[in-house]
């Protein structure tokens, strides 16, 4: 009697024990792999691997098909389950549904996935900034300086770079436009490009047009939804001869693409960043599959992550309170 039960008690213990056993593989799949902050979410994400000791498959998904095929071949190297910024929100159902077939645990990241009729799929868990209060420090961030530069708005263009199928971005740029209205701006002088990528070459060509649409104005604020468009942006006022002290540009991210603006030399248009966590959003995203995968519990439906204005000044200490 005692040995059997001791029997049974054995078992039970064993078949928690052989799943545990199973080496835990993770998926990160990004959309611009060539980005500065993906590759920084990447480094966080593989911080978390080497902590709790599973395995992290990187895979750059620039386009649907290349998405459905990095899933399935997750599948087939028995991964449990994977984190993604997917190249389109669009894609959420086709997301959804290769996760199921293949028995595989989704959160996204970043850019948070939609159905056909544009809702948020709640069945993927998300991590993402809060978007248009991170628009709105860029905005004051814009205002705060106009007024150190003593400009008058007037004579100011303001240049939202717009990409706004993808709901993140159109609320930052919201939550900025939202700001500078609020402080006064004229509205007639904000002035939209729209974006065909979200790279630094598409805002480049965007603001080329737009500068020669509105070649008025003395002065220009630039704004968009990251580091690498008003990089394009601020590229483009370069090359039509606008100083560094006619322009402010302040990005969202704060990776590379911003740092390497601010070590050099001299100050350009790009003048500030909000500088968002990629350890959050790289390290806790992996850690929260992790213990979907390994202890059944469901990360939170939505998270969203703060930032804080960082200019070239101020870098070394802000990044300092991001542990960065
Ligand atoms: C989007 C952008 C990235 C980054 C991220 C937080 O995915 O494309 O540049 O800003 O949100």
């Amino acid at each position: 009697m005692i040995s059997a039960l001791a029997m049974t008690l054995c078992n039970l213990s064993v078949v928690p024990a052989a799943s545990a056993a199973e080496p835990v593989k993770i998926g990160f799949l990004v959309k611009q792999a060539e980005e500065p902050w993906f590759q920084d979410e990447w480094r966080f994400a593989e911080q978390a691997a080497h902590e709790k000791g599973f395995t992290l498959v990187k895979i750059g998904v620039p386009n649907g098909e290349k998405m459905i095929a990095a899933i399935d071949n997750l599948a087939a190297q028995k991964a449990q389950g994977f984190v993604i910024c997917a190249p389109d929100v669009k894609l959420g159902i086709a997301v959804e549904r290769a996760a199921k077939r293949n028995g595989l645990k989704a959160m996204s990241v970043d850019d948070q996935l939609v159905d056909g009729s544009g809702k948020p799929i709640s069945s993927i868990p998300h991590m993402g900034i809060s978007a248009y209060e991170i628009g709105k420090q860029v905005g004051l961030g814009l205002v705060d300086e106009m007024k150190v530069r003593g400009w008058k708005m007037t004579e100011v263009g303001a240049m939202r770079l717009a990409f706004d199928q993808l709901p993140t971005a159109r609320e930052r740029t919201q939550g900025a436009v939202d700001a500078l209205k609020a402080a006064g701006f004229p509205v007639a002088n904000i002035v939209d490009a729209t974006q065909a990528k979200t790279d630094t070459e598409s805002a480049f060509n965007a603001a080329n047009i737009a500068l020669t649409k509105h070649a008025q104005f003395k002065h220009w604020v630039v704004f968009d939804m990251n580091d690498e468009a008003v990089l394009g942006t601020i590229r483009a006022t370069e090359g039509r001869g606008l100083r560094s002290d006619a322009v402010i540009g302040i990005g969202i991210g704060g990776s590379k693409t911003a740092l390497n603006e601010f070590a050099k030399p001299s100050p350009t248009g790009f003048y500030g960043t909000v500088l968002i966590s990629p350890k959050r959003h790289g390290y806790e995203t992996a850690m929260n599959m992790y213990k979907w995968i390994t202890e059944n519990k469901v990360p939170a439906a939505v998270t969203l992550t703060t930032g804080t204005l960082m200019t070239r000044v101020n870098q070394t200490e802000v990044r300092a309170q991001f542990g960065l």
